[in-house]
């Protein structure tokens, strides 16, 4: 007889965007994933990765259990002979070298599994090792950073009130193809539509064409890393013609009279020498911007993961603010979600932090106790006092994600011990000596504590697990837990304060969430609808509770001591000379925007709507039909180099050189190259039998771990200087480029 159909309702939690999905299973099988139609945020909507749920679910390559690697490959232990030599293994590396001796890696899932959060958050502070990475700092860093010093909290980061903007300007991102980022929006593409149907208007900022420009009313090209020239220029105008309206915010401002005096040498004559914008086009979109009623700037990963990401996100809150638009109808808002995890973390060190101490090797700055992933690698090769030995990674693949990835991977050979929390052997975890895999999302349950407070509406839901997990695999949290509990056991120090240990044994994930929802920012500017709310009741709404649209909240919400915005931190201000010190060479590089096969090109990223980073590539229907791992460039660019659409190139940089498929096309921008991350499954090793045979090449082969934004860190992913050549030419791929943008 046929086991019993159902249908279930959760969150997908692949992307920011939180889609509801409505998943039909008989048994254990899934049938099919739909958009659920009754999710008060999106409605019905899904993008192609959520059929990603059932294939990494069921993909025969996952782990369900540790694996050991030796001499004859990996080998099947009992989780408790992991755990246990694990423990031991960092345990006994510090006792030797020291608390910093054990790194850790956390990756971009991490974000996604609240549970994943709350135990690794553990993990860490059981380590006691001030050598922590994750993927921030080759993501959203400097949004942290400018949150930090402008609002008084690292995760003050408005977004846009996108479905009541009458001017939504977008720098250095995507959303149509990314589903939005740092601005949870289920179908963005509908949402712009929208915007342009009420006659608002979308202009959009980037060295491609892109598909989010396909939509808009104006797209400018500019030229990579040149951003803040842009945004200064803009500023400039608004002041020099008086369009200055800070509205109510004006009586929490400091420093305006300051940012006036700042803005206006930078005039839109000299930002179009650097950013290849006309002078007139910007002081039209200044007008613009400022005449629009309800506008919002927004900018991503094209302005964050630069060399002046920092000062873009800085420049990019002060242009919503001088024109009023932050905490504007319309405009740049802050959230208010149900669980307010700056609520909760205002008066602990979650506020954010900066440059309290520095890497040993290079001097780059720590934000939020954390330290910049280009620095991983030296770390971890130089010898000394305070040398890396040991790395914990979870959900995360540095060796495609961050610069330099082959440096990276040496280095991931010198460790004396690694430990991988991840369910693939994958390019990074097959360094691993143990790799511990956890549960996928589909036998968790799920909340986003992360991405409400990101999202255009107050919206709330709790998913249950979709399937009961099998035995013998463990969440994630479980395995923090365990490793937690044997590193206490064999180091009594470790022992967290009876209380603390109490807490944490009592407090399950699903508890701390219920607990977060009770009690979690009551303080200033709680949306008053969710006061009545509980977890229960939370869990009786299968598709979600709607909140409301954002409401203003500002000075109440505000995390700086007086309730009030500094808009001239000295970090930031005093960045603008290194900006200016830049300027020479990067006019000199504007000129390269010529047809000379000598020139070198200025390479940035791209996503398409199949990939999420490195890890969906073991399904089939993600990496079948044309290669999308390919380098696109301006038609005149691949005339000088003598390369044809479907022919190949060879690409090198300071680091490396990687050879690839060309398709030549007028989306770019002349002097601009795309190629996109994620890909690079063709080292040795890996057990993903489905991507190793669609392999692509890593683009973080070419990125370089010398080239990032100084101020905070954050990699410079995007504006690499690289040089192209047909394959036949390739004369000396390492041959080390010295021109500096
Ligand atoms: N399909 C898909 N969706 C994803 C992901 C994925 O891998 N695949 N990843 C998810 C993650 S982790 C994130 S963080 C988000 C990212 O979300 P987005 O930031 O929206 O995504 P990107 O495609 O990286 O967009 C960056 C844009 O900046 C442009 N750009 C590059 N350099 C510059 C520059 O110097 N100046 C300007 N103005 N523009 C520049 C690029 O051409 C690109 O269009 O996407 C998320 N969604
Ligand atoms: N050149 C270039 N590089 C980039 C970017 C770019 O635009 N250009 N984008 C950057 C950005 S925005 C990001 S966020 C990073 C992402 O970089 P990373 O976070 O380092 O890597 P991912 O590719 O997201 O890999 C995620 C890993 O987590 C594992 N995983 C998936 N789900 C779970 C889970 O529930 N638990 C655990 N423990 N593991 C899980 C997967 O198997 C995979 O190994 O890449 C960055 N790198
Ligand atoms: S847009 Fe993001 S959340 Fe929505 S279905 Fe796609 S991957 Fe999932
Ligand atoms: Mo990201």
């Amino acid at each position: 007889m046929s086991e019993r159909e159902r249908t279930s309702y959760r969150s997908c939690h692949l992307c920011e965007a939180m889609c509801g999905v409505e998943i039909r299973l008989r048994g254990t099988q899934i049938l099919s994933i739909r958009g659920d139609e009754a999710d008060p945020f999106s409605r019905g909507h899904i993008c192609p990765k959520a059929l990603g749920l059932k294939d990494v679910h069921e993909d025969p390559d996952r782990l369900r259990r540790p694996v050991r690697r030796t001499a004859n490959g990996w080998q099947e232990i009992s989780w408790d002979e992991a755990l246990d030599e694990a423990a031991s293994r960092l345990l006994e590396i510090q006792r030797r070298h020291g608390l910093d001796a054990v790194a850790s890696y956390f990756g971009n899932p991490q974000v996604h599994s609240y549970t994943g959060l709350l135990g690794g958050g553990r993990l860490l502070r059981t380590l006691r090792s001030r050598n922590r990475y994750s993927a921030t700092s080759v993501d959203q860093l400097p949004h942290h950073l400018a949150g930090y010093l402008l609002y008084g909290h690292q995760l003050m980061i408005p977004v846009p009130d996108l479905d009541r903007t009458q001017f939504l300007l977008v720098i250095g991102g995507n959303p149509v193809v990314s589903n939005g980022s740092l601005m949870s929006a289920p179908d963005v593409t509908r949402r712009l539509k929208d915007l342009r149907a009420r006659g608002g208007r979308l202009v959009v900022v980037d060295p491609r064409r892109t598909e989010t420009a396909a939509l808009a009313d104006t797209h400018l090209f500019i030229r990579p890393g040149s951003d803040a020239w842009l945004l200064l220029a803009i500023l400039q105008v608004i002041f020099e013609e008086q369009l200055v309206a800070p509205g109510h915010l004006a009586a929490m401002l400091d420093g305006l009279d300051g940012l006036r005096d700042l803005c206006l040498p930078y005039t839109p004559e000299q930002a179009a020498r650097h950013t290849g914008i006309a002078a007139d086009d910007i002081r039209r979109l200044a007008r613009d911007f400022a005449g629009a009623g309800a506008a919002v700037c927004h900018g991503r990963m094209g302005v964050s993961t630069q060399r002046f990401g920092a000062l873009c996100q800085w420049l990019i809150q002060l242009l919503n603010i001088v024109t009023g638009n932050l905490d504007r109808i319309g405009g740049s808002m802050f959230t208010r979600p149900a669980f307010d995890v700056i609520g909760l973390a205002s008066g602990s060190g979650q506020r954010g932090s900066y440059a309290r101490r520095r890497t040993r090797v290079r001097g780059l700055p720590e934000f939020g106790s954390e330290f910049p992933v280009a620095a991983l690698a030296e770390e971890i090769l130089t010898p000394g006092t305070g040398r890396i030995r040991a790395l914990v990674t979870a959900a995360g693949n540095p060796v495609l994600s961050t610069p330099n990835g082959r440096k990276l991977e040496q280095a991931l050979g010198e460790l004396e011990f690694m430990v991988s929390v991840d369910f693939y052997i994958n390019e990074t975890t097959r360094h691993a000596h143990l790799i511990l895999p956890p549960t996928f999302g589909l036998e968790r349950e799920h909340f986003d504590l992360a991405f409400h407070l990101l999202a255009i509406r107050n919206t709330v839901k709790y998913s249950p697990p979709l399937l009961e997990k099998q035995p013998g695999t463990l969440h994630d949290w479980e395995i923090f837990d365990g490793l937690c509990r044997r590193i206490e056991a064999l180091d009594p120090q470790r022992r967290p304060p009876l209380l603390a240990r109490l807490r944490s044994r009592l407090l399950t994930p699903r508890r701390s969430v219920a607990l977060g929802i009770r009690f979690g920012g009551r303080g200033a500017g709680l949306n008053p609808l969710s006061r009545k709310l509980s977890l229960q009741r939370i869990i009786a709404n299968p598709h979600g509770i709607d909140l409301g649209p954002l409401e203003p909240c500002l000075p109440a919400r505000l995390q700086t001591p007086q309730r009030r915005i500094d808009l001239l931190p000295p970090p930031l201000v005093a960045d603008l000379a290194r900006l200016t010190a830049a300027a020479d060479a990067a006019a000199t590089a504007a000129t390269a925007a010529t047809a000379d096969e000598a020139q070198p090109l200025l390479l940035i990223g791209r996503r398409d709507p199949r990939t999420n980073n490195s890890w969906l590539h073991n399904a089939r229907r993600f990496v079948k039909g044309p290669r999308r791992c390919t380098l696109l460039l301006h038609p005149q660019d691949a005339a000088a180099r003598g390369l044809v659409d479907g022919g190949e190139a060879v690409v090198s940089s300071r680091t490396g050189s990687v050879q690839l498929a060309v398709e030549v096309t007028d989306e770019m921008m002349p002097g601009v190259v795309s190629i996109p991350h994620g890909w690079g499954h063709d080292r040795p090793g890996l057990r993903l039998q489905v991507a190793s045979r669609h392999p692509g090449v890593s683009v973080n082969d070419l990125t370089d771990e010398r080239f990032l934004d100084e101020l905070c860190g954050n990699a410079a992913l995007n504006g690499v200087v690289v040089r192209v050549q047909a394959p036949a030419g390739m004369k000396n791929p390492q041959e080390p480029l010295t021109l500096a943008v």
